[in-house]
């Protein structure tokens, strides 16, 4: 029997939401200031109006090649600019990726999410990748790569060897990238982001919540996420995984109320994209993750470890997924 409980019939859609054309980031920010339950409700009827609340995107992450990165994102454990105690490790042999693949696959994620901690791919590195997408593809697995930005051409060649999304975040407010990252614009990311949808890729794209902003930003951040045109099909919602050495290793906490209102506003302004409770969840109580579940987020990462630091083991997502009656998608009832 599975290890999964069986599904009830899919709810019918409670209530249908108009989706604005452009989010202004004072829309985005009134939606935040909603009173907290009212907030919660609301995403929690947009997002049934548009998926079944019983399924659970799963996709596991695999870090591919760590550490040594020229880029200085302040939250990274894999810069080189920070000493943060991460072993640096050239892109693996496609046996070790494979075998990952195959076992993730074995318990049920239906998404292998690769990543290289690269500014971006050299055509060597495209052409390596490209082999180990189509390995994994073979498997019968959903393919998923973050490498950085692209040049011209190297999108297509992906997307030629099997992936189907590639994730790239915005990761922060426009108005504050550079205070974040100071090695590359917020621009490089869009002008990545254009490349990856004209050559007919999926996008996984989101950012990173606790890293001091105020809450007007956390609003900019969801506004640019979902005045990307088309939508992203998949946005992840990380929490910042606070890193010894980083410069952001000392920043504050965010309250747990705040975390769930950004799931709440990501869902109701992408009402038809798979909202992806990241990174963090280590730190977060199973109440906690339930009610970011009611509030719309409808994939996790699963599998004990992200790129470099933990995630809750396999086997206590299994149970808590039980516990709350959702079942992985793409895995009958
Ligand atoms: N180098 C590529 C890039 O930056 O797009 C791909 C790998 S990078 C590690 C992928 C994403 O991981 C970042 O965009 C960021 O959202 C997330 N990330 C990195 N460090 C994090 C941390 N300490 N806490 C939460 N998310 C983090
Ligand atoms: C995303 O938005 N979060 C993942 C994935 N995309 C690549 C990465 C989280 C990394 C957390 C820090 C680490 O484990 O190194
Ligand atoms: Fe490099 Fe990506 Fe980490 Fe930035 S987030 S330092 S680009 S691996």
């Amino acid at each position: 029997m599975s290890a999964f409980v069986q599904t009830l019939e899919p709810l019918k859609p409670l209530q249908s939401h108009p989706v604005a054309a452009y989010w202004r980031k004072c829309q985005v920010e009134e939606l935040f200031d909603l009173p907290f339950l009212d907030l919660v409700f609301q995403a929690a009827q947009v997002h049934r109006a548009h998926f079944n609340p019983q399924e659970i995107q799963l996709s596991t992450l695999m870090s591919i090649k760590t550490g040594g990165c020229p880029e200085d994102c302040e939250y990274c454990p894999q810069s080189a600019h920070y000493q943060t105690g991460v072993e640096k490790q050239q892109l693996l042999d496609i046996e070790e990726i494979l075998a990952k693949a195959q076992i993730a696959k074995s318990r049920g994620a239906s998404r292998f999410c690769m990543g290289a901690a690269w500014r971006g791919p050299k055509p060597k590195d495209v052409a390596q990748v490209s082999e180990i997408i189509a390995a994994v593809k073979g498997l019968g697995l959903e393919t998923c790569g973050t490498f950085g930005m692209l040049q011209e051409g190297m999108a297509e060649d992906l997307k030629q060897a099997g992936l189907d999304y590639y994730n790239h975040n915005l990761d922060t407010d426009p108005e504050r990238y550079n205070d974040i990252i100071h090695t590359r614009a917020h621009e490089d990311r869009m002008d990545t982001l254009a490349k990856v949808r004209h050559a007919g890729l999926k996008v996984c794209c989101g950012g990173i919540v606790g890293m001091n902003e105020t809450r007007a930003e956390r609003a900019g951040l969801i506004a640019s996420l979902a005045n990307l045109d088309p939508q992203p099909e998949s946005v992840p919602i990380n929490q910042l995984v606070k890193v010894e050495g980083t410069p952001l290793a000392d920043a504050a906490d965010l309250d747990w109320t705040e975390f769930v209102r950004t799931i709440a506003v990501a869902r109701i302004t992408m009402p038809k994209s798979y909202v992806r409770l990241s990174a963090g969840r280590s730190d977060m109580p199973e109440a906690m993750q339930a009610l970011c579940f009611m509030a719309g987020a409808n994939s996790i990462f699963y599998g004990d470890k992200l790129l470099t630091t933990e995630n809750p083991d396999q086997d206590h997502d299994r149970e808590l997924m039980t516990k709350l009656d959702l079942r992985p998608l793409g895995v009958a009832g």
